[in-house]
């Protein structure tokens, strides 16, 4: 074999090496990097007794105190405007909502707690309710525990975390309304959060309903636990 033959093969040769590592780089991030999405999202049932709670599918729950800005949340991260009824006025929601998520799990948004001009009997029964639910709600999966980031952690808030440590709910932090406080100080409010829930701030999602700040990031927690996943 000639010098120029041998030189042709050595090209050949380097080329497809190129060609390989092309098609193993598009092959990674088809199956790698997968993005959760959400397709459909819809409202399946209101319930207010311990009796009709449901079981059939894998759940994610949304707890906080009133007006934290919990059903806004499960409206940008499905992307539909109206599917949990949001208001201004604290103590909209009273029951426990489920949405059908893509066909697979169910999100279930909480009444809030600390709402006192609904008065203490009212109250009481919401708080009922939330922890029955929580407590004997066999599938589910995850909660996310929203915050103000404006506010200091509750009494109630510290309540509800410690209630999720000792019946071993995995949980996750949301701040909330993050657009509603200077980007320079979004972390020292993360801070506070932190230092009051005795936690480290990376441990709390700073959110914004306004500028959907780390909605990719909540959704991939999402899907996660959603086994029947679609990606994109
Ligand atoms: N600027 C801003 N406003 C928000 C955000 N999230 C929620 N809000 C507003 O906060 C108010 C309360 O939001 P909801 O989603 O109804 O709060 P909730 O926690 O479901 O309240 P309850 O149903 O009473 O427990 C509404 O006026 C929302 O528009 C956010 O990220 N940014
Ligand atoms: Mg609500």
């Amino acid at each position: 074999m000639d010098i120029f033959s041998s030189k042709k093969i050595l090209r050949v040769l380097f080329l497809a090496k190129k060609i390989a590592n092309v098609l193993i780089l598009c092959y990674n991030s088809n199956n790698m990097d997968k993005i959760y999405s959400i397709k459909s999202a819809e409202f399946i049932t209101s319930v207010v007794k311990k009796e009709n709670i449901l079981k059939d599918r894998p759940e994610i729950a949304f707890v906080g105190r009133s007006n934290a800005g919990k059903s806004t949340f499960i409206n940008t991260i499905v992307g539909q405007k109206h599917l949990a009824k949001t208001s201004s006025t604290p103590g909209l929601t009273k029951m426990l909502n489920y949405f059908l998520i893509n066909k697979s799990i169910y999100f279930v948004d909480l009444p809030g707690y600390g709402v006192s001009k609904t008065g203490k009997r009212h109250q009481e029964i919401w708080s009922e309710l939330i922890g029955d639910y929580l407590v004997s709600s066999e599938r589910l999966s995850l909660v996310f525990m929203l915050v103000d980031i404006r506010n200091k952690p509750s009494e109630l808030d510290h309540m509800m975390l410690k209630f999720l440590y000792l019946n071993n709910i995995p949980f996750r932090i949301i701040a909330t309304k993050c657009d509603k406080v200077a980007k320079s100080k979004v972390h020292q409010y993360l801070q506070v959060i932190a230092k009051e829930f005795q936690i480290t701030v990376n441990n709390i999602i700073p959110y914004s309903s306004e500028t959907f700040l780390n909605k990719q990031k909540i959704l991939d927690i999402i899907g996660e636990i959603d086994e029947q996943a679609i990606r994109i």
